[in-house]
């Protein structure tokens, strides 16, 4: 078994509740166990503004799948929430599950890399990663506790 953290996001229809979903839809993968969640934030669009504020949110798993068997099982709960990919680069999403990081895992290749590369700079990613590893330090990239207080967070809001 491979812990790991995935990141999830939606601000299309109802985003909170896409975002509740795809977390049973995480538990409920096979040879998964979802071991916690961060909460669940309001985060301004990044990338692309012109388009609405996310939910975003970071699951803790722990799994027997591989890093690309667990791809394709996200990918899979995404098309199962209605997602339609348009081409649009950080355009608008029904959901978007990303896998950030597996413990002792390097890989990059056409499909994935990891740990993701982008985390250091978004914010929307580094605030609900934080409330579940502050200390885990991400290779190449640094503590996520340092990491965040680099990034901005301004209009971003935990939810109750
Ligand atoms: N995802 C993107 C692009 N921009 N901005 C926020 N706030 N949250 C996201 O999840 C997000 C984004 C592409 O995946
Ligand atoms: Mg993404
Ligand atoms: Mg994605």
């Amino acid at each position: 078994m491979t812990k790991g953290f995935v990141a999830l996001g939606s601000n299309l229809g109802d985003a909170r509740g896409q975002v509740l979903s795809a977390l049973d839809a995480l538990a409920r993968l096979p040879q998964t166990r979802l071991l916690g969640r961060s909460s669940f934030y309001v985060t301004p669009p990044w990338g692309v503004l012109d388009q609405p504020d996310f939910i975003n949110a970071v699951a803790h798993i722990d799994t027997a799948l591989s890093p690309h068997d667990l791809l394709d099982a996200l990918l899979d709960i995404e098309r199962a929430a209605g997602r339609v990919r348009d081409g649009e680069r950080w355009g608008p999403r029904t959901l978007d599950l990303d896998v950030l990081y597996l413990d002792g895992v390097a890989i990059s290749d056409e499909r994935l890399t990891l740990p993701h590369p982008r985390i250091a700079d978004r914010a929307f990613v580094l605030l609900p990663l934080h409330d579940l590893a502050p200390d885990l330090v991400l290779p190449g990239q640094g503590r996520v506790a340092d990491l965040l207080t680099h990034v901005d967070t301004a209009g971003c809001e935990r939810l109750p």
